[in-house]
């Protein structure tokens, strides 16, 4: 029998779930009988499902439960379950009938089929036969003695009977919109050990890969130094000055270094934290190439009335690639994507523009997620399946032109008296992936160089070609001539 659980099904049952989900088939009555041993067999212990009964008028409904079955012989307590309607007569009319009296939410008894509340729906006990179109079920509908029904009857839902072309039951699992590797000690002490044994390309003599951060004031990009030096430091640490303030907090232009441990070395890479960015202040477009280009230096005391310039204190002619910028990391902040003024917008379109012309990577950190979303507040290893976050991501890809890979999601330490597993775990992915990118910057750059080389040693090459036929040709002449006389 071919019915199916469609994807606008699907999207509808995730609206009422909550989360991001993904949907198993665990049994279905026409290919794995109709019988409460088989459906027992298939669904027992493997955690929340979705039982969907096609009506022969086509009415579509059933129920979820987030215990799962086990056969124990009595109810089971869910606070979660509920009945659903989504087709009536073939008509799109979905309707939630939410749980009433939680300690009956479902019947779970080895001799039933799947049975939601006191009976409110039971969809068979024992064995059901097949007549080549339907199943007759043999069960009982009990509407509203545990579930709120919503105005809802046996005539709205099943059209006032149990005949049914198929039953299915799908397991219902959590789906990341990132797939990560699973969050514990092992991934928190693999991604540190990875990030203190990197090492830039070699062949370039570039000892530490530099990534340069930019965003809008208070966006947190100081913050984010201070994130990843507490990791490394073993304790929170507030290196860097951050806060809320009218204007940037940040004034100077460091290079921050982050060392392995409290006295050990600095690792290979540097975070370069800058003035944040307003409608009308901050690094602009010129500023930006300096940076960028590495002719400024450590220490510099941004002014917002006095541009950098070559006749700026300090100021590098030209700079070696090592000490340019490889990595562009845009910070902003997760709470004020939809309201960030157009001007600052704007600035940040006209940063790229020179990032793009010299090839330079950009990655968006995307901070404060845990103020977009309770759950992943609660606990942050939910960040790849809350929805929220995935929209916030999905429109700052647009806003911002770049892919939605590299858009990462971060949490700060902000209030934190002590280090956090998975704040940590979240920071060192996305410092991994910014380092990846520094990365490629420099392959690039590796290949241009190689590509120099080659081309005019081939152009040496076509020289000294030409210089030899032109010694010879002046000896064979000079033979002739020779000779001749
Ligand atoms: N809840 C939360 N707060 C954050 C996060 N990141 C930063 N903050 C807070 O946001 C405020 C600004 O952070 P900063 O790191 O100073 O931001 P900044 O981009 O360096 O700002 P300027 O230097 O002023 O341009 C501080 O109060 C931080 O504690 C985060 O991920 N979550
Ligand atoms: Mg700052």
């Amino acid at each position: 029998m071919i019915v199916e659980f469609k994807k606008e099904d699907r999207s509808q049952m995730t609206k009422w779930i909550g989360g991001m989900k993904k949907y198993t088939l665990l049994y279905k009555a026409s290919g794995d009988g109709c019988t409460s041993t088989a459906f027992h067999n298939a669904c027992n212990n493997k955690g929340p499902t979705v039982t969907i009964l096609y009506n022969h008028d086509n009415f579509i409904y059933g129920g979820y439960t987030s215990v799962s079955w086990r056969s124990i012989g009595n109810f089971q307590t869910d606070t979660k379950s509920f009945l659903f309607k989504l087709y009536q007569n073939d008509t799109w009319s979905p309707v939630k009938m939410p749980i009433a009296n939680y300690r009956n939410s479902i019947y779970d008894h080895a001799d039933f089929g799947p049975t939601f509340g006191d009976r409110d729906l039971q969809t068979f006990s024992g064995k059901v036969n097949f007549d080549g179109t339907i199943f007759n079920l043999n069960g009982k509908t009990n509407f509203g003695s545990s579930y709120t029904m919503n105005d809802e009857n046996y005539k709205s839902i099943a059209n006032g009977n149990l005949r049914v072309k198929d039953i299915e039951v799908y397991l219902v699992e959590e789906e990341p919109w990132r797939k990560t590797p699973k969050w514990n000690t092992k991934l928190l002490a693999e991604l540190k050990e990875k990030i203190e044994k990197y090492r830039p390309l070699p062949g370039l003599k570039i000892p530490q890969a530099r990534i340069l951060l930019v965003g809008q004031v208070g966006s947190g990009k100081s913050s984010f130094y201070n994130t990843i030096n507490s990791i490394f430091r073993g304790y929170i640490t507030s290196q860097a000055c951050s806060g809320n303030a009218e204007h940037s907090l940040t004034t100077v232009y460091r290079m921050y270094q982050i060392r392995k441990g409290i006295r050990g070395k600095p690792m290979n890479f540097r975070l370069h934290d800058t003035r944040g960015i307003e409608a009308d202040q901050g690094v602009d477009a010129n500023e930006i190439c300096y940076l960028l280009d590495g002719n400024i230096q450590d220490g510099y005391q941004f002014n917002p009335s006095v541009p950098v310039s070559t006749d700026t204190l300090g100021f590098v002619d030209s700079a070696h690639v090592s000490e340019t910028i490889h990595c562009v990391v845009l910070v902003l902040d997760g709470t004020t994507v939809d309201v960030m003024a157009e001007k600052v917008a704007e600035r940040l379109k006209k940063l790229q523009m020179r990032m793009n012309q010299r090839g330079i990577p950009q990655v968006v950190l995307l901070t404060k997620i845990d103020k977009i979303c309770e759950r992943t507040e609660e606990d942050l290893s939910n960040v790849f399946y809350s929805p929220l976050v995935k929209e916030t991501v999905e429109r700052v890809s647009q806003i911002m032109g770049l892919p939605r890979s590299h858009i990462l999601p971060v949490k700060n330490y902000e209030s934190e008296m002590d280090l956090n597993d998975n704040v940590n775990i979240l920071a060192l992915m996305s410092l991994q992936q910014i380092l990846h990118f520094a990365d490629d910057y420099m392959y690039n750059h590796l290949d241009k160089h190689t590509e120099g080389i080659s081309f005019s040693f081939q152009k040496c090459n076509g020289m000294f070609r030409n210089i030899i036929f032109i010694i010879m040709s002046a000896v064979v002449c000079l033979l002739a001539f020779w000779f001749y006389k």
